[in-house]
């Protein structure tokens, strides 16, 4: 049986489209401008969770080499699929460091993918191969591997990526479902939540091959990409109650699962430490323009909310098949999952990116921030008097 995505466009129109939106879906770069593709609503959607059984040829299909980067810019890619499926090459290097968290210098062993909490973001489009080259640096003390929520099978992966300090190993699978996914380290037993709140997770983006659309086909454009990742961290203190520093990797094991046992987060940090999106570090965007937020969660529930803006529209599951909910104020995060919110701005200033727990937000952390450079509209809101003496 052929599958969907494996076939060339029967119909003319289609195939100029595809064409068309393939220049016009530029390379997207983090951060960058990209211009949005025409539009298509007038294709039927085929079955999405049609699996393929097909005769495809690995060995024939392009392959190309995505670079990934360190978040929350997202690496090149287009947001229609350039022609039938391709393998995409990936490769990241699982590094064991010690990080600073927060602003009073508390410190962490992190377990990263490329050195970053989170992991890299990887992005394709459904149908496509993700080919990944993983290393662990020789310098490290553990085994580690992979678990991606975006395959299929030996428990995403894992059971066939488990590497040694100074090993590397490499796993192809195929993106069969559209949408956000979370990925992160699941060596066995209690080191996969040891190793998840030190920072081991990321996300995968496989992106519909036609490009994001509304629930009346119309599709999706962004301009900018920001790829969020929320990290539970769980420290342990000593008899004074003081954070507690450790020299090596896995010193902290029997202390970290005392506290982890607590359920109790000691942090809720967005992209590894406080304060990695916010002030100087905020991400940017300016009036008129559409971005994608991306919001990874490996292992605990989040209530994302933009402050002083909405959800344009959310992919709150980040399953790209469904319909995204629409204008909404605050969307709901799966621990174990990743997904997404759009929005387009129309006011400058500055917005807060936070968790709505309140408390997790302003005494754990979990803020950032997007500077939006414009015109102020008095249309929008207007300060009709400003405080005065009554
Ligand atoms: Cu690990």
């Amino acid at each position: 049986m052929k599958h969907f995505f494996n076939e060339q466009p029967k119909d003319p129109n289609r195939r100029a489209f595809m064409a068309a939106t393939a220049v016009g879906s530029a390379a997207l770069a983090g951060g960058a401008l990209v211009t949005p593709a025409a539009a298509d609503a007038t294709q039927e959607r085929p079955n999405p969770l049609l699996v393929s059984t097909d005769d495809i040829d690995i060995a024939a299909l392009p392959r190309m080499q995505q670079k990934l980067v360190a978040p929350p810019h997202a690496p090149e890619h287009t947001q229609v699929a350039e022609g039938g499926p391709k393998v995409i090459e990936v490769e990241m290097t699982i590094i064991e460091k010690k990080v600073e968290i927060d602003h009073d210098g508390t410190t962490i062993w992190a377990f990263t993918y490329d050195g970053t909490v989170p992991g890299p973001l990887i992005v394709c489009h459904q149908g496509d191969y993700i080919e990944l080259t993983l290393k662990s640096h020789p310098d490290n003390e553990l085994e580690h591997n992979i678990d991606f929520h975006a395959a299929t099978g030996a428990l995403g992966g894992a059971a066939l990526t488990y590497v040694q300090p100074g090993e590397k190993v490499v796993l192809r699978f195929r993106a069969l479902k559209a949408g956000t996914f979370t990925y992160h380290c699941a060596p066995g037993g209690q080191m996969i939540p040891y190793h998840v709140v030190h920072g081991m997770n990321g996300a995968v983006m496989v992106l519909p091959r036609d490009g994001l659309k509304d629930k009346h086909g119309e599709p999706i454009r962004y301009d900018r990409l920001y790829y969020i990742g929320e990290q539970d961290y769980y420290i342990p203190k000593d008899d004074a109650g003081q954070y507690k520093h450790y020299d090596s990797a896995l010193e902290d094991f029997t202390d970290s699962l005392k506290a982890m046992r607590t359920l109790t987060p000691t942090h809720v940090v967005f992209n590894g430490a406080e304060g990695a999106l916010a002030g100087d570090n905020a991400m940017t965007a300016k009036v008129g323009e559409t971005v994608l937020f991306v919001h990874n969660q490996a292992n605990r529930d989040s209530r994302p909310h933009l402050i002083g803006g909405h959800g344009d529209y959310v992919w709150e599951t980040g399953g790209f098949e469904d319909d995204p909910a629409i204008g909404i104020e605050t969307w709901f995060i799966r621990g174990g999952s990743a997904g997404v919110a759009i929005y387009t701005f129309v006011q400058p200033g500055i917005y807060a990116y936070v968790t709505h727990n309140l408390i997790e937000a302003v005494l754990l952390g979990a803020v950032g921030h997007v500077k939006v450079e414009g015109e102020w509209d008095d249309k929008v809101m207007k300060q009709v008097l400003a405080p005065t003496a009554m």
